[in-house]
């Protein structure tokens, strides 16, 4: 069985990502959504709250879980008993990054493969921050995040 692990940090879950994740649950066996518990940053929603946004957009795809993690990706892979790591690559300027994030998940664990899904034509400009700099000013956010995500924003700002 080929179990894939989509990292990162879903803060919120966007159109983009829901993309590659609708491509690479046609693609694997298994798809792991891991959502990367990290103390040093301030996310915008807890990782309860990311998880709960994961599992809404993703209900309706059978072989799609939603999980967390936090430290190393390469241990949580033993742990789940993955070998692959999908990512999604949009702009030249994520090329940098993600190689260097390849090659150093490589090292650590040279049977491990980093999959890397080019991003659709229209979320090439889709990120987490952007979503959170348009609704931070009121800007529509129908198209950049799913419905049901829209609303998690909207009760997060009136707070
Ligand atoms: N289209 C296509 N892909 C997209 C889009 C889009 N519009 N938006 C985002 N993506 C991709 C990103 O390129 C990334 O691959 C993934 O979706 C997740 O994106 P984010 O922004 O939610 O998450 P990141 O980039 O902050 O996640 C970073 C990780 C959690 C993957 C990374 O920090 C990690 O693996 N940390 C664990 C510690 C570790 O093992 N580090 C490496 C060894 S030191």
């Amino acid at each position: 069985m080929n179990i894939a692990v989509y990292p990162g940090s879903f803060d919120p879950v966007t159109n983009g990502h829901l993309d590659i994740i609708k491509r690479g649950a046609k693609v694997f066996d298994k798809l792991i959504v891991a959502v990367l518990v990290n103390p040093s940053k301030t996310p915008m929603f807890s990782v309860e709250e990311r998880v709960e946004m994961l599992k809404e957009v993703t209900s309706d795809i059978e072989n799609v879980e939603i999980d967390c993690f936090s430290g190393l990706l390469i241990e949580y892979l033993e742990k789940v008993n993955s070998k692959i790591i999908v990512k999604g690559l949009r702009m030249v300027s994520d090329f940098e990054y993600e190689f260097q994030m390849a090659l150093i998940n490589k090292k650590l664990n040279p049977e491990v493969e980093t999959i890397f899904f080019m991003t659709s034509n229209k979320y090439g400009y889709l990120s987490s921050s952007i979503v959170k700099e348009v609704a931070s000013f009121g800007g529509c956010l129908s198209d950049l995040v799913p419905d049901s995500v829209i609303k998690h924003i909207f009760k997060k700002l009136k707070k």
